[in-house]
This record gives structure tokens, C-alpha cells and sequence, in this order.
């Protein structure tokens, strides 16, 4: 492919013409954005030959296709993530060497296109490179957010938010498809009109405000198949161009409301991860990408077939948490009111569309929406799931006769609240959740009547990360060594990666291994000087947790221990302690206080640690600003031990921890989410894993929580470590922490003391790193047990979701490019 498609002089010739092309200048005065956008034009060019290939084969081989829903879409740079699946990265980076260019600098350049929050997100995105590269059919639905997840700066110590203009110098990868364009309705009131044609009554939505939705199509490579797929994001704008007749018409103030509605609805993405903000135009956004979408996978898979009620054979939609879920009524809408279809018939195509997949327990982020606010916005769509709830309370009270209970729990409508997840329910042909431990917890707890009602609806699918973008791309070294040792096939097969079992014990790999982490960890250092300015030894044991800041993923717990640690240091001066580095990086949601206060708490406790010359640099803690894709790759590259410390049953999945076991770090932490599955594949002995387990969690959260004041009163270590959150240890302000220190000690209101089992689970936490320490000392063993978690980590590739998913639900067919 590379010789056909990237000849080394044409591929020079076409970045300066482009440079010439695009900005009048020869490639010696350009910048380097402006040299980044010129190679991505040249990138480009070859991307659209086989996009244009991939849509052509699709129309001649018409296999059905998954449309996968999502308001987020995590997509991190695409620069370098394109050459890696064009198989060209190494080419291009001669061919720009030769021009006197580094590409590691050009791909610098590239803002990271951050249209999402957290692990959502970032799912979304594995899952369409996996897709692709699996020469599976599907389009990624979603928003063009004008900005999306905020820039996070930290000044003294305090998070600080920046809005994040990413289209600011224009997004080359990006393609305006104004003829795919749709209008979206909001508002109004609906009518009863007779229709002629079909001799009766028929409901009209009437008096509304439009929006029409423009798609921006992003291509999405495939590796080594010359499949190109779509990530379709929706922008919006003003139907009414704002004419200044209006005046005249006397539509000048609706004129001005469409145009603000244009201008408002895909503005920027809200920035909460597990927490649902109740906002007006957070239903807007949703109501406006999914209605679009289904309007144009309804208008593309009519083009080559006549019968609608054939639709799920050739399409599924898959709805990424409750988000998008409003796709089931709207689906309704179109069929009923656009294509003819009585409620029967509507509802049984609807039924086998749609699927819904779960990712939280969390009931704050569990979304519903007041009937009030709904109905006003939706008002057909309102109508459509009244109807949708009546015929799902008949079938309950079929079911369970005089039990209004369950009617309680079950219905859609209930309490004034439409309940967004119980409508994917009753209307998907499947409900997953995303790793085994978080379906069983569904099945038992959350979802327990829904189980009990409708059992065959429900599966597991645990997530997975693609290797492309978190080893082939983000640690180049450690991928050149597992390609020399056992071939590229892990590339595509990443249960391939088990080859490397066979060296684990020899001495020659393992120092090669390790001395890969080394190099890695050099590297990060580097990162760090230059972004934190502080010095950090990569002899150290580089101890990571990145993941967005929340209170049961626990960075409060983590800098507890820090605290301890350095208590410890202190008091034991002579003590044997191997020199470590905390390293953190999170963002925390805008209006998340307590979430913004533990940045401050760890940024304030690493200005004591690093500044505190009788520790003699034995312990280090860096806060890494705004941990993003780009960042992230080089981290996990980097990390000695992975950090999962949820509390347990709080945390669905996680896929930070598996980024971090294919690149060589052992996980240190509880029994929660995917780290349950990752102890199965590399054996408990090889992982640091602490705490109470998710059924001891929830037995005390059904029986009213546990006192932590008896471990405060009877642990001196832990009293003391709490105690200097509010002495003037980390802060002169003795009340700055004062927050944090009664969350742990005192109830308040509606929430328990310590809700996450911070104390509960400190002592183990601390002897699982004490452990850890031992571990780390043995140098061999060490080597191997990183070692061994890179070469069980096959499980975790999105390839193997994917592929799970295509199986089990949407039943997709593989298409070949000649
Ligand atoms: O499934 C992807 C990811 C999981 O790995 C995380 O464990 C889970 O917290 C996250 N869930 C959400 C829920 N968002 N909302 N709202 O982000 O999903």
C-alpha cells in the first residue's frame, strides 16, 4: 500500500505544493501548523481514494450497517493515529526528515479533537477504529461541539478551565457534507388532521422552531484494509438565513430565537462524566444529533431498498448510554409520521433497531428528564412515549397482577420523570453492560426487575482499547520489540500477544523490556520538567493514576497515602525506602467543588513533598495539566504501576487500566469493574489488589453505610494523616481542606460519612503498596510480572468487543475492498 500510495518524493512534492497551495509560501517560511495542515491535506488525499472505495464496495455489497450513537466521541489526534492504520507512519516520518521536518512536532500541532469527557468517550472512538478495522460497516453519530472538553490549567494549585477552541485554525481531517443536511423541530404543539390519502386522522407537529443539522463527516481508517469509515458529527444552523425583511413579515422574533437556537445548541459539549447536569439544552443536543441521524440512515437505506419494515436487516442502532435514547420515540415518530407505519408495525421495526448499552451504576448519573421541561420541547415525542409507557404498564400488570410496585420502579413515566433508561429497556432488543462484574451488578441490583421481566434482553460485553493507538502509536519501542519477538499479527490479533509468555524468565528480554519502560519513563520526565518544572527521577517507581477526577475513583484516597508515606519518612528518617513518584493527572467537571478541592489537596501536597529538601527527593508528586488522548499515550508508555482504585461495584469498566497493562504496569487495585477480569488473565500474583469487595459494598450501603470514626479513633496514623488536612500541613488556610475532612468523618444531610469507604479500605491500600515496593526492589520478578501483563493483556482489545458485539447483537457482515 505504502508503495502505491506514499512514494517517498511524491508524498514531499505534495506537502510543499500544499504548504504553496494553501498559505502562498514556500515550506521554509511556513509554521508548523501550517506545515501540519499542508502534511494532513497530503494524508488526506489518500484517505479520501479509499474512503470513496470503502462507500462504493458498501453500495455494491449493501451489508448491514451499526450506527453507533454517542454524544461523545474521544477521538484524540488523528495526524499520527491515520499514518499508524495507513501503515505509513514510518515512511512519512523519513520522508519528513528528509525535508528537514519532525513529525513528532508536527503532530504537536494538531489540537486533540476532545468531543467528550471520560472513558464514554474514548470507548466510542476504539470502538470505530476497531470497526473498521474489522471491514465492518458503521457510521459513528454524534455533535460537532464548537468546543469541547475544556483546556485544564492549574494555577496556584487550583484547577482552572479554558474553553478549548479546537476549529479555531480550521480541522483539516473534517468534510462539510451540506447535502446530507436535516431539519430538526423543537417546541410547538401537535394537532389531529384528517388526511384524505389515508382516509384518517394523522398527528401534525405545528408552530415549531427548526434547526437544520449539517453533518461534518471525519474519516475513520481502517488498519491495513483500505476500509475508510465515517464518524458523522452534526453542526447546526439557523434555517432562516436572518433576513432583514423580516422586519416586514413580522417573523423577526423568530428569526432571531431560530438563529440563537442554531447558535446555542452545539456550542459546547457539558463536561460531566458520571453526573447528569439537567440542563434544557443538554436535551436539546440529544434530541437534536439522534434526530438527524435517524433521519439520514432512514433516507440512506431507503435509496436501495423499498421495504421500511425490512429496515433491521440492513441496520442497528446502538445507543451509547442513556444519551441518545430518545431514539426510540423518535424512531417512532419517523416511521408513524413520515413513513406511514401504524403503531404495530412502527414499534416492531423499532424494537429490532434499537440496543442500548449501560455504563454506570451511579444514580446521580442516571438520566430523567421532568415531564415538564420534555414535553414542552418534544411534544410528539412526548405523545409517542406516553403511548410507549400505557402499553408497557398493561404489560406489567399483566405480568404481576395488583403489583403497582413494580409499576413504581418499571414504568417510563413516573414521579413526573421520564426515565430515559427504562425507555431503552422496554425498547431495545438488547441491554449490555461493560465488563462482567458491572452486567451481574445490573442484572442484580440496578436492573433487577428488568431482569426478572424481560432476562433475555441482557449480556455482557466488556470493554475493550485498541492496541493501534495505545501501543503501535503511543510506545513505538515497546511495539518494535513485541513485533521482533513474535511478528506484527498482534497488530490485528492481539491475542497474539500471549507469544511473549515464552519471555518472560529470560534475563535478555526482560532487560530489554524494562529498559523500553526506562527509556519511556525518560521521556515523561522530560514532559514533566518542561510542563510542572520539577525533576523527577525515572528511577523511581512511577506510580500513575489518570482518570477524570471523581470521588469514587478515589485520588483522595491515593494522596492520603502520600501523606502517610511522607509521615512516614519524616518520623523514619533511616527507614529503606525505594524513591517513588505519584503522578496524577484529572480534570474535574466546572461546578464538581469537592473534585476541584482534591486537585488543590494533591497539587498542595506535592509543593510540601517536592519542596522538602530533608525527604531527599524519596518522594515525589506531580499533578500533570490537562490529561488528554495526546498526553496519555506517552504516560501509560510510562507508568510502573497502574492505579485502579474505585471503590468497588462504583466503577463499570474502566479502560485506563487496561492501556496501562498492555503497556507493561501491573494494576494496584480493588475488585471493580474490568480489573476483576484483568486478575483472571494475569493471575492475582502479578496484580496488587486491595479493599472491600463490590458485594461487601453494597451489603453496607443497604444497611445504612459503616462508622469510619471508629477507625479514625483507633488508627493514630490514619487520625494524624487527617488531621493535617486542617493544621496548616498543606495549607496556611486550615479551613481550605476542611470539606474534604468532614466528608470522611461527618454525615451531612442526605450524604453518609465517608461514602466511598476511604478509611475503610486505607489500611489495605497501604499494605498492597508496601507490597508493591517489595515487588518492585526484586528486579527480575518485577520485569516479569510487567512483562506477563503485557502478554495477557489480549483480552482487552476493542477488536475482541467488537467482534463480541457483532456476534452477539447487531449481526454485521465483513466487507472487502479489492
Ligand atoms: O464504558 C466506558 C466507561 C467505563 O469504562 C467507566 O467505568 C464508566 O465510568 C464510564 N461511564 C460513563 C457514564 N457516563 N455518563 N453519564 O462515563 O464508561
Amino acid at each position: 500500500m505504502i508503495d502505491k500510495q506514499f512514494k517517498k518524493e511524491a508524498f514531499k512534492e505534495s506537502v510543499k505544493e500544499n504548504v504553496k497551495f494553501l498559505y502562498r509560501k514556500k515550506l521554509e517560511e511556513a509554521t508548523q501548523e501550517q506545515i501540519f495542515q499542508a502534511v494532513c491535506y497530503t494524508v488526506k488525499d489518500v484517505i479520501i481514494d479509499n474512503w470513496l472505495e470503502t462507500q462504493n464496495a458498501y453500495k455494491e455489497q449493501d451489508p448491514k450497517t451499526v450506527y453507533y450513537m454517542s454524544m461523545e466521541f474521544l477521538m484524540g489526534r488523528a495526524l499520527g493515529n491515520n499514518l499508524i492504520n495507513l501503515t505509513a507512519y514510518k515512511e512519512v516520518k523519513e520522508a519528513l526528515d528528509e525535508l528537514g521536518l519532525d513529525l513528532n512536532v508536527i503532530e504537536d500541532q494538531e489540537p486533540d479533537p476532545a468531543l467528550g469527557n471520560g472513558g464514554l468517550g474514548r470507548l466510542a472512538a476504539c470502538f470505530l477504529d476497531s470497526l473498521a478495522t474489522l471491514n465492518y460497516s458503521a457510521y459513528g453519530c454524534g455533535i460537532r461541539y464548537r468546543y469541547g472538553m475544556f483546556k485544564q490549567q492549574i494555577k496556584d494549585g487550583y484547577q482552572v478551565e479554558v474553553p478549548d477552541n479546537w476549529l479555531k485554525n480550521g480541522y483539516p481531517f473534517e468534510l462539510r457534507r451540506p447535502e446530507y443536511a436535516k431539519e430538526v423541530h423543537f417546541g410547538g404543539y401537535v394537532d389531529v388532521e384528517y388526511d384524505p390519502a389515508i382516509g384518517s386522522n394523522k398527528f401534525v407537529h405545528k408552530g415549531y422552531q427548526a434547526v437544520k443539522a449539517v453533518p461534518f463527516d471525519m474519516p475513520i481508517v481502517g488498519y491495513n484494509n483500505k476500509i475508510v469509515n465515517t464518524l458523522r458529527i452534526w453542526d447546526a444552523e439557523p434555517i432562516v438565513d436572518f433576513e432583514l425583511d423580516s422586519f416586514d413579515k413580522g417573523d423577526y422574533k423568530k428569526a432571531v430565537e431560530q438563529e440563537n437556537l442554531a447558535r446555542n445548541i452545539v456550542e459546547v459539549l457539558y463536561p460531566n462524566d458520571n453526573h447528569m447536569a439537567g440542563k434544557e439544552l443538554r436535551l436539546k443536543q440529544q434530541y437534536f444529533f439522534v434526530s438527524a441521524s435517524l433521519q439520514a440512515a432512514i433516507a440512506k437505506y431507503k435509496k436501495n431498498h423499498k421495504d421500511i419494515m425490512k429496515l433491521h436487516e440492513k441496520v442497528t442502532f446502538q445507543m451509547n448510554d442513556t444519551h441518545p435514547t430518545v431514539a426510540v420515540a423518535e424512531l417512532m415518530r419517523i416511521l408513524m409520521d413520515e413513513e406511514g407505519l401504524g403503531w404495530d408495525d412502527a414499534w416492531s421495526v423499532t424494537t429490532k433497531c434499537v440496543a442500548y448499552t449501560n455504563h454506570t451504576i451511579m444514580a446521580e448519573a442516571l438520566e430523567k428528564w421532568p415531564v415538564e421541561l420534555f414535553s414542552r420541547l418534544l411534544p410528539r415525542v412526548y405523545q409517542i412515549i406516553e403511548e410507549i409507557n400505557r402499553r408497557f404498564v398493561l404489560e406489567i400488570q399483566e405480568k404481576y397482577p395488583g403489583n403497582y410496585d413494580k409499576i413504581k420502579k418499571m414504568a417510563i413515566l413516573y414521579d413526573g420523570q421520564v426515565k430515559m433508561a427504562h425507555l431503552a429497556i422496554v425498547a431495545g432488543y438488547s441491554v449490555n453492560g461493560v465488563a462482567k462484574l458491572h452486567t451481574e451488578i445490573l442484572k442484580k441490583q440496578e436492573l433487577k426487575d428488568f431482569y426478572e421481566m424481560m432476562p433475555e434482553k441482557f449480556n455482557n460485553k466488556t470493554n475493550g482499547i485498541t492496541q493501534r493507538r495505545f501501543l503501535l502509536h503511543g510506545n513505538q519501542l515497546l511495539a518494535d520489540w513485541v513485533t521482533d519477538h513474535i511478528g506484527p499479527e498482534w497488530i490485528t490479533d492481539l491475542s497474539q500477544i500471549s507469544k511473549l509468555k515464552v519471555y518472560v524468565d529470560d534475563e535478555k528480554a526482560q532487560q530489554e523490556f524494562m529498559n523500553i519502560k526506562y527509556q519511556n519513563k525518560v521521556r515523561l520526565a522530560k514532559y514533566i520538567l518542561e510542563h510542572n518544572g520539577v525533576e523527577v527521577n525515572p528511577r523511581s517507581i512511577f506510580d500513575v493514576q489518570v482518570k477524570r477526577l471523581h470521588e469514587y475513583k478515589r485520588q483522595l484516597l491515593n494522596i492520603l497515602h502520600v501523606i502517610y508515606l511522607y509521615d512516614q519518612i519524616k518520623k523514619h528518617p533511616e527507614m529503606d525506602f525505594y524513591p517513588r513518584t505519584f503522578i496524577f493527572g484529572a480534570k474535574a467537571s466546572a461546578g464538581y467543588a469537592r473534585a476541584k478541592k482534591i486537585i488543590k489537596l494533591i497539587n498542595s501536597v506535592a509543593d510540601v513533598v517536592n519542596n522538602d529538601a530533608s525527604i531527599e527527593g524519596k518522594l515525589k508528586v506531580v499533578f500533570i495539566e490537562n490529561y488528554r488522548v495526546s498526553n496519555a499515550e506517552m504516560i501509560f508508555a510510562a507508568a510502573d504501576v497502574s492505579e485502579q482504585i474505585s471503590t468497588a461495584s462504583k466503577e463499570a469498566s474502566g479502560t485506563g487500566n487496561m492501556k496501562f497493562m498492555l503497556n507493561g504496569a501491573p494494576t494496584l487495585g480493588t475488585m471493580d469493574g474490568a480489573n476483576v477480569e484483568i486478575v483472571d488473565e494475569v493471575g492475582k500474583e502479578n496484580a496488587f489488589i486491595f479493599g472491600l469487595s463490590a458485594d461487601e459494598v453494597i451489603n453496607y450501603e443497604n444497611n445504612g453505610g459503616y462508622d469510619p470514626r471508629v477507625i479514625y479513633n483507633t488508627d493514630d496514623e490514619i487520625r494524624q494523616v487527617l488531621t493535617e488536612l486542617v493544621n496548616g500541613t498543606f495549607s496556611s488556610d486550615t479551613e481550605l481542606f476542611r470539606d474534604l475532612y468532614n466528608s470522611l468523618l461527618n454525615q451531612n444531610g442526605g450524604e453518609r460519612a465517608d461514602q466511598y469507604f476511604i478509611l475503610a479500605d486505607f489500611r489495605s491500600y497501604a499494605a498492597a503498596q508496601k507490597k508493591v515496593e517489595e515487588a518492585y526492589k526484586d528486579e527480575k520478578g518485577w520485569a516479569r510480572m510487567a512483562m506477563l501483563n503485557t502478554a495477557c493483556a489480549g483480552k482487552f482489545t476493542s477488536d475482541r468487543t467488537i467482534q463480541e458485539y457483532v456476534d452477539d447483537i447487531w449481526h454485521l457482515d465483513k466487507v472487502y475492498i479489492k
